[in-house]
């Protein structure tokens, strides 16, 4: 039988993360003694830069610092404050995603993750909303510590693909930002799903199968997918 799968970006995406990224980030800098302070339409901005040391160094262009600064060692802190912050739980995720995962399980689709977060990250954000169960379906978790290149490279995207053992036409990506949208359409995977978050609303999703409020849509969409899929397979010559 060919095998389906369904990969789920993270931030954004499962659940509305960026505004505790923000506020990690914020702490990070103040516990090393940086003045900076990220408010919300700075780092909307900032998130055209995907991944949280790429938007330190790009922030550090931008305003052309010159002070001497350990990225990584920053990040570093970042990333224990934001498990911090996703472990004392409160953060859910989106309407639609368990209903989703769960309806993967059921049709046999196979689970896949394919995110610019770091893997910790990850980890702590099913812990935190009381989902690690969840998390044991998901048979690929790419994350950006896999990749050299992140999205809108479709690098992690294509990880994904071959550690699943799954075609490209085979797959449903949903994601929630133009840069996600490019990965997976450079991936050439044609059915990519777009659920806007908070910070992503004003992006251009042109190219993308389906824009919706909130997973809770895509039911329907899927269940499509999963039928002209399988009408395709029959259909002898
Ligand atoms: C979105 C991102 C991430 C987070 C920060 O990731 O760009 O960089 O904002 O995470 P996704 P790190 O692909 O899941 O939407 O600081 O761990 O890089
Ligand atoms: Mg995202």
């Amino acid at each position: 039988m060919t095998q389906r799968a369904l990969i789920f970006d993270v931030d954004g995406t499962l659940a509305e993360t960026e505004e505790l990224h923000r506020q990690a980030f914020n702490r990070a800098f103040d516990e090393i003694g940086l003045s900076w302070n990220w408010g919300t339409h700075v780092y909307r901005d900032l998130l055209r830069v995907t991944g949280g040391k790429e938007r330190i160094r790009a922030f550090m262009e931008q305003t052309g610092f010159a002070g001497d600064l350990d990225v990584a060692g920053l990040h570093l802190i970042k990333t224990r404050i934001y498990t911090e912050l996703v472990a004392s739980g409160g953060i859910a995720f989106r309407p639609g995603i368990l209903g989703l995962i769960n309806y993967a399980i059921i049709v046999g689709l196979k689970l896949g993750i394919a995110t610019t977060t770091s893997r910790a990250n990850v980890q702590a954000l099913f812990e935190g909303t009381g989902e690690a169960k969840a998390l044991s379906h998901f048979s690929v978790i790419c994350c950006g510590e896999d990749v050299k290149r992140k999205k809108p490279d479709p690098e992690v995207f294509l990880l994904t693909l071959k550690q699943l053992g799954v075609d490209a036409d085979n797959c449903i990506v949903i994601e929630d930002s133009e840069a996600g949208l490019k990965a997976a359409l450079r991936a050439e995977i044609d059915t990519v799903y777009i659920t806007p978050s908070i910070f992503t609303k004003h992006h251009c999703f042109d190219g993308a199968s389906e824009v919706a409020e909130d997973a809770t849509a895509l039911l329907p969409f899927i269940s499509h997918f999963l039928k002209s899929k399988a009408q395709t397979t029959s259909t002898p010559g």
